[in-house]
């Protein structure tokens, strides 16, 4: 006897889009066309292979009762505690044999059924459409029995008639859903993969007579001041804009004066298209986005993206995000300063774009399609260039365009990412180029800019950006002809991301550069019970790129990191120039369509970092572009030898949709007349006494030199310290083939340097301990001498230190390190910058008299890492001391020493000990974007080379 059996699902493997979905057309949220939500619970089935059931379960009568329920939208691997599989995170790498189009016979599929009942007023008459926003990564679908089709396009919609099939109750909907298919190879995004219906699933009435298809074609002339609509329709109808008293026929142009759409200015027309059965609201925006003279321009203007780079992320429901949550999103980047979003890398949930519409924000519009994985194998067999794919990638471009086409935001289309180059994608820019010659399209893939509008790149070096800024970079001629934007730069993974604001002097200094999109937007922690945040390989994954998924600007609850705060500073809209020297300073508007009659300015002094009061900084309403010479309001008080500074800050003159009255937009800070020198701190001379050297407050062993008290506070360990935590910036990615500081420093030893005490002695009224500081196994070392001295209620304490041998590379760090008993070490009190700030992360760096308790000084990065150093600090109290610094320093403080940070792997790895350690730092390396893109610029390394600082310790009063 013989037998033969083969899996029959073929249609998981086939290349082609899929079967029986509808043409793709317009999306829109609402209209008076009744819909019914099939969000909810649905019953819930796992199988590990896509054969192993049959579809019987597809069938009326079928009973699922005993089944499992998931929530849809949802992803059932974040569902059901573990018992339904787990995420798998890989950045490029296909988690499967790249076997194209073959997946593993380990096909996870959730079978997903959900009985639905007609409301009792469901329309007898017309059409009904069954709407799927977004299924991964491969559906399979039955209404009442009769297969409907299926799909793969995982983050795009697909659309169903199903009129026919629908009963007034008891309809059975069933959906099959393989997480592995053919469409998985188009996919490869750096993010988890994460199966499920995790999009909404609609049920549309179609009345007779609706709407199809539509297209608003809405432009601006910024010569005339006037606005052209026309609305081209599949059914016939009327348009009318109220407020423009609009009213004619679809397909038929009107030409009126209106207020154009920016970003800046998002105005939106509430109209409405009416057809014989269907009326449509619209919200109409105005602009025309043009290629011309090398540069993007949007209604006549040059604009300048101060973009990031957004996934769609939520630590629990992953891309399953509810619209709160995007509004939150579009909220903070608003109020951050952030103009620009590219939907990295797939079209959003479709209200995404409703809210950069209403609240304005510049959209690359990005279609669901990444190859990565076939760089591993130079790109061969890359289905972009493989005609047997071609119709796959015309779905997905035709069903993002036709889906999105309506949103004033979009400025560009991008064809998709990471995906080699090839046929494929030629034609994709082709048809798009077609469908809607009123936009733009990108693809950073493209550098001989052949399928492209725009020359864009991501992780190119300041240097390069300069020579392309210069037209020095060369390429086709057409790229030459182009503007540049990075559609990738600032990678903000951990601590990090270094050199923005050079970045951005760069962006802002040459015309053809149109500015960037910082990657990322949020970490893509999930929620963990043990762990706090989990990423790749918490989930046991055989192949995983660990960390690498958090590298956003803001954490996975969405708390804004330090580096979101950096680039609202760097990427703020007015600028403030001068020292006030000559009692004025340049303000110049940056902003690229709006004036400052927004804004209100307030200007006040600091004395010792305490403001003095407020006046108003009257500020002409300055157009793009331009700047003034503004008188100071107040003259400088007087020091009377503290420190004075100044401070402008822009603020919100009025509430806006994204933020209220007060809110600051911009601000800048000088100092006028700097503090007095630190007192030398001499006359009481050192005396031993057995085991023991006293100097005026401070107490220290007599053998080793060490510390033990200041004025009856312990101090443990004071000693020079040079290693800081790595941060993901310092480590560098693996593929870096630039030098990556942080693997060369523990190559050396830095991070166990041994002390050897040379010898303790007084010299003069000085006690001085000299010291060498070195690893083990190499010739190179810092010569470290220690100099305390005293005026008998204050010691002070000066560092030197002499590099020995041929250092080869920069310090992480320099500066001392000490322990304070816990008890009574819960907050520090300090006078510098308020927030964490690195060399190269210091924009942002506000001078103030801060305090904050010892938690509140760790940056929690979802990695444990470097972080939280304060800038420029004067002095602090903590522990009962106060320390003053000569030059200023840099500080932090942590319940756990820094060896304990670098092993960390998660948050919940640190635990408080009964010490609290201090670093007080003359010196911190840079930081830098090498996670991902250049390390630090060479002005922010750390040389080893001769330094001396000094530290006043004193009593806390
Ligand atoms: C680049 C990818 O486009 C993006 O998806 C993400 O993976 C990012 O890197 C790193 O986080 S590709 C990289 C090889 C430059």
């Amino acid at each position: 006897m013989s037998f033969r059996t083969t899996p029959s699902v073929d249609y998981v493997e086939d290349v082609s889009p899929g079967t029986g979905a509808l043409a793709p057309r317009a999306w829109y949220a609402t209209s008076d066309a009744q819909s019914l939500s099939l969000n909810g619970s649905w019953r819930f089935r796992l199988s590990a292979t896509a054969d192993a059931e049959d579809d019987s379960f597809a069938e009326e009568g079928y009973d699922a009762g005993d089944w499992a329920e998931v929530t849809v939208p949802g992803h059932w691997v974040l569902q059901g505690d573990g018992a339904f599989g787990s995420p798998i995170y890989t950045n490029h790498l296909y988690p499967f044999p790249v076997d194209p189009p073959h997946v593993p016979t380990e096909n996870p599929t959730g079978d997903h059924v959900r009985v639905f009942d007609l409301p009792a007023d469901w329309p007898a008459d017309g059409g009904a459409v069954l709407r799927f926003d977004g299924v991964e990564s491969c559906a399979r679908v039955w209404l009442n029995g009769t297969e409907l089709g299926e799909f793969k396009g995982s983050r795009l919609p697909h659309e169903f008639a199903v009129a026919e099939l629908l009963k007034p109750a008891g309809n059975v909907l069933a959906v099959r859903v393989h997480q592995w298919s053919a469409g998985s190879y188009l996919e490869d995004q750096d993010q988890w993969w994460l199966p499920g219906i995790f999009r909404d699933v609609t049920l549309l009435h179609r009345p007779t007579g609706s709407v199809g298809d539509f297209f608003v074609h809405a432009s601006y002339d910024h010569t005339t001041g006037e606005g052209t609509l026309r609305v081209d329709s599949d059914v016939d109808g009327r348009v009318s804009v109220p407020a423009l008293d609009i009213d004619v026929a679809t397909g038929e142009p009107v030409t009126v004066a209106v207020e154009p759409w920016s970003a800046e200015t998002p105005k939106l027309y509430d109209g409405e298209l009416v057809t014989a059965g269907e009326r449509v609201p619209l919200r109409i925006g105005f602009r025309t986005v043009v290629l011309e003279d090398g540069l993007v321009k949007v209604n006549g203007r040059a604009i300048l993206f101060k973009g990031v780079n957004r996934h769609e992320w939520h630590p629990e429901k992953g891309r399953a995000l509810d619209l709160e949550t995007m509004r939150e999103d579009v909220l903070l980047m608003k109020r951050h300063n952030l103009n620009a979003v590219r939907t990295s890398h797939y079209p959003p949930q479709p209200a995404f774009l409703d809210l950069c519409d209403e609240y304005g924000l510049w959209v690359i519009d990005e279609c669901d399609l990444e190859t990565h994985g076939f760089t591993e194998q130079a790109w061969r067999d890359n289905p972009v260039d493989d005609d047997r794919w071609t119709p796959a990638l015309l779905d997905r471009a035709a069903r993002m365009v036709e889906r999105d086409k309506n949103h004033p935001s979009i400025v560009f289309w991008s064809l998709g990412n990471e995906a080699g180059t090839g046929r494929g994608l030629t034609a994709m820019a082709e048809w798009i180029h077609g469908r809607d010659p009123e936009r733009l399209v990108h693809y950073e893939g493209d550098w001989d800019c052949r399928d492209t509008d725009v020359y864009s790149r991501m992780y190119a070096d300041h240097q390069e950006v300069e020579r392309i800024g210069q037209n020095l970079d060369g390429g086709t001629l057409k790229r030459r002809e182009l503007p540049f934007i990075q559609c990738e730069y600032g990678h903000a993974m951990g601590n990090g991301p270094g050199g923005i604001a050079d970045y951005q002097q760069l962006f802002e200094r040459y015309e053809r550069l149109q500015g960037g999109f910082i990657w990322e937007w949020i970490d893509h922690g999930v929620t963990h019970p043990e762990l706090g945040y989990a990423y790749g390989g918490d989930f046991g994954e055989e192949l995983h790129d660990g960390n690498f998924v958090c590298d956003g600007l803001i954490f996975p609850d969405r708390t804004p990191s330090p580096g979101l705060v950096e680039y609202k500073k760097v990427i703020e809209p007015v600028r403030i120039d001068g020292d006030g020297a000559d009692g004025t300073v340049r303000v110049t508007n940056a902003y690229d369509f709006g004036d400052l009659s927004h804004l209100r300015f307030e200007f006040s002094y600091q004395v010792d970092g305490f403001p003095t009061g407020a006046h108003t900084l009257a500020v002409p309403p300055l157009a793009p572009g331009e700047s003034a010479e503004v008188k100071l309001p107040a003259s400088a008080p007087d020091g009377d030898g503290a420190e004075v500074q100044w401070t402008v800050r822009a603020l919100l003159a009025e509430d806006t949709p994204w933020a209220g009255e007060g809110h600051e937009v911009a601000w800048a800070q000088r100092t006028v007349a700097s503090r007095a020198p630190l007192p030398a701190a001499t006359g009481a001379g050192p005396t031993a006494d057995g085991d023991r050297i006293t100097l005026g407050p401070a107490t220290f062993d007599a053998r080793s030199g060490a510390l033990r008290s200041i004025g009856g506070v312990d101090v443990t360990g004071l000693r020079l310290d040079v290693w800081r935590a790595t941060t993901d910036n310092d480590e560098g990615a693996s593929w870096q083939d630039d030098t990556r500081w942080g693997v060369l420093w523990r190559q050396l030893g830095l991070h166990r340097m041994r002390h050897r005490i040379e010898g303790v002695e007084s010299d003069g009224d000085a006690l001085v301990v000299r010291t060498r500081v070195a690893p083990a196994a190499r010739e190179v070392g810092l010569r470290t001498v220690y100099r305390w001295t005293s005026d008998g209620t204050r010691v002070r304490l000066t560092v030197s230190v002499t590099p020995e041998g041929d250092w080869k590379v920069p310090l992480p760090r320099l500066g001392v390190r000490f322990g304070l008993p816990a008890e009574g070490t819960d907050s520090a009190a300090w006078y510098g910058s308020g927030g964490e700030a690195y060399p190269d992360t210091r924009a942002a760096a506000r001078h103030l008299q801060w305090d904050a308790s010892i938690e509140e000084l760790q940056t929690p990065y979802v990695r444990p890492q470097e972080n939280g150093a304060r800038a420029d600090v004067r002095w602090v109290e903590l522990g009962g001391l106060r320390i003053d610094g000569a030059p200023e320093f840099w500080f932090s403080a942590r319940r756990w020493t820094n060896e304990q940070l670098d092993a960390a792997r998660h948050l919940t790895d640190l635990t408080p000990g009964d010490t609290v350690w201090v670093n007080l730092d003359h010196g911190q390396h840079g930081i830098g974007s090498q996670s991902c893109g250049p390390g630090p610029l060479p002005q922010y390394f750390l040389k080893a080379e001769p330094a001396e600082f000094s530290f006043v310790f004193s009593v806390a009063e």
